[in-house]
Order: C-alpha cells, then structure tokens, then sequence
C-alpha cells in the first residue's frame, strides 16, 4: 500500500513586510506539487486552502508589530489543522504563507508527536533562525517569531497558548546567515544547533546533517523539516521578499533532501515564504517543487530507467 500525504494551503501573508506570500500554495500547485509526489507512488490528498475570519485589531505594547490578530488567528488555525493532518496522513506537507505559520503547524505537530509518545525533532533550514520574541522583533514581521514561539520563550501571552513545547536541543538550523543581537543571545543560551554558512562552507551539509539524524534515530523522533525559501541562494530563488546573498546552492539542498529520503526520518514538511509576486516565470515554484520530489523519492538513477 503506497504511503499517503497531504498538502495543505496556508495563504497567510501577514507575518511578511512584502505582500505575495498569499499566493504560494496557488503557485506551488500550479508547478504541479500533487502531481509530482503522485508519479513517485504516494497518495496524495489536496486538503484545499485553510482561511480565517475577519479579525478585530490588536495592539501591542512592542508598536512596531502589525497585523497581530490575523497572524495569532492563522496560528491558531494551523495548530489545529496540522494536528489533525499529522493524525490522518503518513506525512502533512503545509504550503505557505509566510513563516509565522510554522509557529502553528509545529504547535500543533508537537502536540501529535507527544500523543505518540515520542519527541518532535526540527530540521529549519534558512537564511534566518526567526527566534525574536514579540518584545525582541524590531522590525515588527512576525514571521521572525515561531521558533522563539515554539520552544516556549516568554513573551507570547498575545499568541495562541503553547500546548507542547519542542525543546531547543531537538533543533538544527541550517543556512543561516543574517541574525539580529536578540536572536544571537538566545542561540547562545538555548542548546539550539545552528550551523551558518560559513560551517556549510567548511564541512559541506553532509557531515552535521547525518550527525542531527543519528539523533533523531536514537531518539525514535518524529522529524518536522521547516523549509524558507531564502535558505536558497537567490541567484537560484528569487522569489522571496528577505533575498540573503550567500545561500545553498541547488546540489546543497538536493543533497539535503536525498539524504533526508534515505534517512526515512521525516515527517512533515513546511515549504513558506514562496512569494510567487517576485517570481521568474515560476522557476523558484518549480525549484521547490523539484526539491520536495528529491525528499519523496524521486531519484536520477531512477528517471534514466524510466527513460530507456
Ligand atoms: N530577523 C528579521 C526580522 O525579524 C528577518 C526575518 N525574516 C525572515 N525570516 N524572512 O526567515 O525581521
Ligand atoms: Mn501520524
Ligand atoms: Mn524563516
Ligand atoms: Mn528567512
């Protein structure tokens, strides 16, 4: 019996500075995303577009914060719909939206996996460790918060209560190359693994990724990858409104998803900050839909048999 997925929009833009990131899950079916994981033998089912109601404002007493209330009700929604698609699905893909959605889709993730009895492991690869608090963010984009958020930092009490927090020391981020003061001092004090760009330039990603999935394994971890577009290298990305220079190349991120697939490990898949508005005649669209084929199994070995 082939295993089943789900995908699942989630066009939520507020966290974002740039409006566009509403269009993501239009844009990453458009590339043929269902399609794609249904030629590698999964089951898939397109659980449509989640959406919420008209919000009354909130304010804050951190002013440069917007959009609060829409992006709290977004949380609140997906906490509860990545619950329920983790129960029903082998393996939950959420298509965003912007990456304040993560802060729902692991709540709710985390809550699954301590029903399960086992510990939630998360693998975030990006430009960004997005670990301000609602009292740190400067800028006011609140998807610089779910990590901050879902590690069960103070600082929340105008989110969504935290059910099951995911403890820092399950963490690996990887990519990263732009961090604010607030962020960096609470890397520094959390346990959270962090390897920038300049480790990856070092090591290459093979040697901490397989180190962070040994512990997954010995751990018998459900492993949730959250995948922000600008971890790419946006000579290849360009689609997404916070472009870092200096990001993974595309053998980088293959590499990463082939070895996620061969590690059988993951989960559930989180694909934002897709803003198809920026993009190029939807290659970044194509390009994440290319690279979540390589988690799902597509392989080159296996297209050239095809082929002859
Ligand atoms: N750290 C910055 C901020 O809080 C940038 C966050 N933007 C992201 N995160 N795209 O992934 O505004
Ligand atoms: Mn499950
Ligand atoms: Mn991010
Ligand atoms: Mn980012």
């Amino acid at each position: 019996m082939s295993r089943s997925c789900s995908i699942l929009g989630a066009p939520i833009q507020t966290g974002a500075s740039q409006p566009g990131c509403l269009m993501g899950p239009a844009s990453l079916r458009t590339a043929g995303l269902g399609k794609t994981l249904a030629d590698l033998g999964w089951s898939v089912r397109d659980l449509g577009d989640l959406s919420i109601a008209p919000q009354q404002a909130m304010s804050h007493t951190n002013a440069a914060i917007h959009d609060l209330a829409e992006t709290r009700a977004w949380i609140e929604v997906l906490a509860s719909a990545a619950f329920d698609a983790a129960r029903d699905h082998d393996f939950p893909i959420f298509m965003g939206g912007d990456h304040s959605m993560a802060a729902g889709t692991v709540a709710g993730l985390a809550r699954h996996a301590a029903g399960q009895g086992r510990p939630l492991f998360i693998l975030w690869l990006d430009a960004h460790p997005d670990l301000h608090t609602l009292a740190t963010t400067e800028s006011g984009n609140l998807h610089g918060t779910p990590v901050a958020y879902f590690t069960g930092e103070p600082g929340f009490e105008t989110y969504p209560p935290l059910s099951h927090a995911v403890d820092p020391r399950n963490i690996c981020m990887m990519g990263i190359r732009s961090v604010d003061p607030a962020e960096h001092e609470l890397i520094l004090r959390s346990g959270i693994e962090v390897h920038d760009m300049r480790a990856i330039d070092e090591t290459g990603v093979l040697p901490p990724l397989r180190a962070f999935l040994e512990r997954v394994r010995a751990a018998n971890g459900m492993l949730h990858l959250s995948f922000d577009v600008d971890f790419l290298d946006p000579d290849i990305a360009p689609a997404v409104g916070t472009t870092v220079p200096g990001g993974a190349t595309f053998r980088e991120a293959h590499l990463i998803m082939e070895t996620l697939c061969d590690s059988g490990l993951v989960t559930s898949l989180d694909l934002v900050e897709l803003n198809p508005f920026l993009d190029e005649r939807g290659r970044t669209a194509k390009l994440m839909c290319d690279l979540t084929a390589s988690l799902f199994g597509r392989r080159v070995l296996d297209r050239m048999t095809r082929s002859y």
